[in-house]
């Protein structure tokens, strides 16, 4: 990875007095976020794009985030989240993503909800951003490579939007499809991957409080290397069921298959919740790299989120890696 000058780490003070900043920004309704680059100043470029979109991403925060997860985990930095990322569409190599999506257009970008609902739409980017109240979650992402993050997320819960399209009764699961256009992502033009990217939830999964749609994190509006304009978030299950820049949102009554699964059925399933006693076949899951530190820690059943989503699985056999 990149050094990193530590006056461009984003520290405890410039996070929450830019989260201020943010809001009492949006507040007056100033597009002129002076100074704003301050942090960001190797996306300036993207920030000039982003700025009325983070004033509408910020407007609805609270006033100040905290600075750990609930378990007493610090937050990674910006500079990390932002600058190490899986982003096939773009490159393999994770110090990569950031500056080969810089140009990414994110804006305009509609998402198309249909399949099998009563009320199916076309939303705009700014619609999502501003018809629920955006909601600030820190959760903890776990890549089944065996890393993690505690990445400060800023969007609202999935259900919110499935509540309004209304899943008809035939409705078992949700299928989320990435933007194609192999122009814009280069790895979209390689042979090895079936693209567009898909990914998929059972609705019972989906309807969970926990799963929610981003649009941004640590108080701005999301980077193209993190999935921007609007990516899924699904903190007890592996990073790859986290699909990036979704266009389509599909209702549909049978399991989808996902880019991984049709790549390599024999090491990656739908299901892939974070299980620390189930290993990959090419290496265990007992353990992970929480980026920024020494050392490993020991991974977490549901990735630490067991009270809320295990009874989703009760009585399923999930003994297989890729189940
Ligand atoms: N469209 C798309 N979504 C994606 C990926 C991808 O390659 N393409 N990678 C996944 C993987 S493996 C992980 S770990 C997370 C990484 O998210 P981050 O780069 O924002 O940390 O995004 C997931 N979503
Ligand atoms: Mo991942």
């Amino acid at each position: 990875m990149d050094k990193v000058p530590s006056s461009e780490i984003t520290s405890k003070d410039n996070y929450l007095s830019r989260r201020k900043f943010i809001k009492r920004a949006a507040i007056i309704g100033s597009g002129a976020l002076v100074g704003g680059g301050y942090l960001y100043n190797r996306f300036q470029t993207r920030m000039v794009q982003t700025e009325a979109a983070s004033a509408l991403v910020a407007e609805a925060l609270p006033e100040a985030g905290s600075l750990v997860d609930e378990m007493g985990d610090p937050l990674n930095s910006f500079e990390d989240i932002a600058n190490f990322n899986n982003y096939y569409e773009f490159t393999t190599d994770k110090q990569g993503v950031a500056r080969l999506s810089a140009g990414f257009p994110t804006s305009p970008w509609q998402v198309e909800v249909g399949g099998l609902v009563n009320n199916p739409g076309v939303y705009d980017i700014d619609d999502l951003r501003t018809k629920w109240d955006q909601e600030e979650r820190i959760y903890r992402m776990r890549c089944v490579e065996g890393w993690s993050m505690v990445i400060p997320w800023v969007g609202f819960p999935l259900h919110k939007l499935l509540a309004e399209v209304e899943p008809t009764s035939d409705a078992t699961h949700v299928r989320f499809e990435t933007l194609h256009a192999p122009d814009l992502m280069p790895g979209q033009s390689t042979p090895w991957y079936e693209w567009p990217y898909v990914e998929g939830l059972r609705l019972d999964e989906a309807m969970n409080g926990l799963a929610i749609l981003s649009t941004g994190l640590y108080g701005e509006s999301l980077l193209p290397q993190n999935g921007a304009p609007i990516r899924l978030v699904v903190p007890w299950k592996y990073g790859f069921k986290g699909i990036k820049s979704i266009v389509k949102i599909n209702l549909v009554d049978y399991r989808p298959v996902t880019l991984w699964m049709a790549a390599a059925p024999n090491e990656y399933g739908f299901v892939s919740n974070v299980q620390p006693d189930v290993p990959h076949p090419r290496w265990s899951q007992a353990t992970e790299r929480r980026i920024g530190e020494l050392g490993r820690r020991e991974t977490l059943p549901f990735n630490g989120y067991a009270d809320q989503v295990a009874h989703l699985y009760e009585g399923m056999d999930l003994s297989q890696h890729n189940a």
